[in-house]
């Protein structure tokens, strides 16, 4: 049993996240469903939550800056004080528009995890080119979101972004003309910590639950 736990489901992209930064920083961890024993409980019933001892860290952007912390190895926050303005500014859109048009708007409903009519659907499917429009723009001056580190602004990006290519609608969008956000992911695709988070088996098994 590792000393850090964290609570979540491979699925979930705020989940990924953490893991994410949690292999990045050297931290072994168990991954634990909520509700199963030694899990750490979230106060607000949401995932993921982290635990070490007796210290309980809730919401992603203070666990990944904890592990960034605690951690072995570079900062994922950049030393420069404008790219780490840069880093939480791009944390707020991941967590916030991205989130909520590309996860709660599109992804859920087409993995048969959320029911929302089609027409809602569609709507937010139309709002994906003008959320990826300044992601491909700062990509194309910097390698990374917040310059040209990785920082923790890219692991709140990378599980959303690696979702596209499971659903034929958004991966119609992706093809149109993008070259700086097509970059980025297959440099990101090669790190060992997106390697060894795919969430699609465990994924591939709450839709087929979820269609029976
Ligand atoms: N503000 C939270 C958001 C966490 C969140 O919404 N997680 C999703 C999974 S990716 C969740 O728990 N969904 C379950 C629910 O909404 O009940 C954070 O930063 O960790």
């Amino acid at each position: 049993m590792a000393e850090l736990k964290i609570c979540g489901v491979a699925p979930s992209t705020f989940t990924r996240t953490a893991r994410l930064v949690a292999h990045e920083k050297g931290l072994a961890y168990d991954l634990l469903p909520p509700g199963t024993e030694g899990a750490p409980r979230h106060p607000f019933g949401r995932m993921p939550v982290a635990a070490r001892g007796d210290t309980v860290v809730c919401e992603t952007p203070a666990i990944v800056r904890w592990f960034d912390a605690i951690g072995s190895g570079p900062s994922l926050v950049p030393a420069d004080p404008l790219a780490a303005v840069r880093m939480e500014q791009w944390i707020s859109i991941c967590c916030d528009y991205v989130y909520d048009t590309i996860v709660r708007g599109v992804l859920l409903p087409r993995f048969g995890l959320r029911q929302r009519p089609e027409a809602d659907v569609q709507a937010d499917l139309k709002k994906v080119p003008d959320l990826w429009r300044p992601l491909e723009a700062t990509l194309k001056s910097s390698r990374y979101l917040a310059g040209d580190a990785v920082s923790l602004a890219d692991f709140f990006l990378v599980p959303i972004m690696f979702y596209v290519p499971e659903v034929p609608d958004l991966m119609a969008i992706a093809k149109d003309g993008w070259t700086e956000i097509p970059r980025w992911a297959r440099e990101m695709g090669q790190r060992d910590s997106v390697k060894a988070t795919d969430p699609m088996p465990v994924l591939k098994q709450m839709m087929t639950r979820a269609a029976q």
